[in-house]
């Protein structure tokens, strides 16, 4: 069975197909199917942006489309960048820059105050139309430095709950078990089991 995977982004690619392994689905990128289409992201939440990015990639498939919406919420920058995550400084800015950026913001900010979350929505639409979400966090801290090669966006600067290393220090599988999008994907993934059962 396929399932159309309805994002851009390559590292959400390797994280949801790693998530999948197990299920009789096959995860195919917009990439792979060659499909060109840009969605505006118009919604107020995670939760509508992900809707959004499944519905406008259903119109060009018959198979399950899942979308993720996801971002980093800073509660000493009022929860920026929030949905405005990839965006922030300018689409074409490095990350490299924009974690620099959120540590510059955060100087001298005790660690208490330097408590962060990632989002992430993720939307499941079915042949027959049918639309459900599951949104999921994973609480953790703003580091006082960047550190880490794994992961990718704002993983150098993001430290777990529990965890004295960044998520970018962690590997595909350790991230995938406590992560928003692992959490978030697992619940669709007993929508997929259910769904392929019958
Ligand atoms: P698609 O819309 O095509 O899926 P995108 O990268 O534009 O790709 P979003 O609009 O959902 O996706 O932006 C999410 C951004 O939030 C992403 O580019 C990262 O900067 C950040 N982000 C989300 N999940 C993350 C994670 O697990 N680790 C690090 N950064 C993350």
């Amino acid at each position: 069975k396929k399932i159309v995977f309805a994002t851009g982004n390559e590292n959400k690619v390797k994280e949801v197909k790693k998530i999948l392994e197990g299920l009789d689905v096959e995860v195919f990128s917009k990439k792979e199917l060659d499909i060109k289409d840009e969605v505006e992201e118009t919604g107020t939440t995670f939760e509508e942006n992900a809707i959004l990015k499944a519905k406008a990639i259903s119109k060009y498939t018959d198979s399950i489309v899942i979308a993720d919406d996801s971002g980093l919420e800073v509660d000493y920058l009022n929860k920026e960048p929030g949905i405005y995550s990839s965006r922030y400084l300018g689409e074409d800015t490095s990350y490299e820059i924009k974690n620099q950026e959120i540590l510059r913001r955060l100087e001298g900010v005790p660690e208490e105050k330097r408590t962060a979350r990632f989002v992430c929505a993720m939307a499941i639409i079915m042949p027959n139309g049918e639309c459900l979400t599951a949104v999921e966090t994973m609480e953790g801290r703003i580091g006082l430095s960047a550190s880490g090669k794994n992961g990718f966006g704002y993983d150098p600067i993001f430290y777990p709950n529990g965890y004295n290393i960044s998520s970018a220090d962690m590997s595909l599988e350790e991230k995938n078990l406590i992560s928003h999008r692992g959490k978030a994907l697992r619940r669709i993934r007993e929508i997929i089991k259910e769904k392929l059962g019958d």
